[in-house]
């Protein structure tokens, strides 16, 4: 109980450049590596809205456009694969540095990839039965304008530039706020990371 509550109030949310170039183009290629047999799918809202963005899941569990956690893929009916080593290696780090809970064991890693006009709507987080564990994110390619809200939809946002190699963390007081992708800002991306102009968001989360 309340393991999560009050760790470490003051840490800071957004950790630059935490991934270096060399762990991100690891990463990058072990990803490219498992999408053939974990293909991304382009959600759409249970109303037959279709979203910009494309996704998958790794992990023992995976977020499901229908706002629920699933363990198998909805088009190939698949169980998602592990989460890479090199993303578990990243969240010890996070727990070494003491950026993050050490009781943090994620379940699911959620993959956006967002072409050069996707979007992501102001949102909360709120499918995940645990409310107290944080939300990590990991970012890769090209830069983000990301939206940082309140606790309504209706409180002030502020812009937040995403760059690759990013960590931001969402505890504590932060993890309820609404937020969201403004826009990608084309050709910000290391050189030879990707192979096309597209930003990798990778979200780990702890469902229960
Ligand atoms: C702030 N993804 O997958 S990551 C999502 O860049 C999502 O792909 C965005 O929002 C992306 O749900 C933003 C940063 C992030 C993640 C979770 C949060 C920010 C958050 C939860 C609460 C507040
Ligand atoms: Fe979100």
């Amino acid at each position: 109980m309340h393991l999560f509550v009050n760790y470490k109030k003051h840490a800071s949310m957004h950790l630059q450049k935490f991934i270096s170039i060399e762990e991100q183009k690891n990463i990058v290629s072990q990803l490219r590596g498992t999408i053939k047999t974990n293909p991304l799918y382009v959600p759409q809202t249970p109303s037959g809205k279709s979203y910009s963005i494309q996704m998958t899941n790794f992990g023992s569990l995976g977020w499901l456009p229908n706002y629920t956690y699933g363990d198998r893929h909805p088009v190939t009916d698949q169980p998602w694969p592990a989460i890479p080593d090199s993303i578990i290696e990243l969240v010890d780090r996070l727990k070494r540095k003491d950026h993050i809970s050490h009781e943090f064991q994620p379940q699911a890693m959620l993959l956006n990839v967002y072409k050069p006009d996707s979007k992501l709507g102001l949102h909360q987080d709120k499918d995940e039965l645990n409310k107290e564990a944080p939300i990590v994110s990991l970012s890769f390619g090209e830069s983000a304008t990301f939206l940082l809200g309140g606790m309504k939809r209706q409180d002030p946002t502020r812009e937040i530039r995403l760059e690759s190699g990013d960590a931001f963390i969402l505890a504590n007081e932060n993890r309820m706020r609404f937020h969201g992708v403004k826009c990608i800002l084309p050709n910000t991306a290391p050189a030879d990371l990707m192979k096309k102009t597209v930003r990798i968001n990778l979200t780990l989360r702890q469902v229960n």
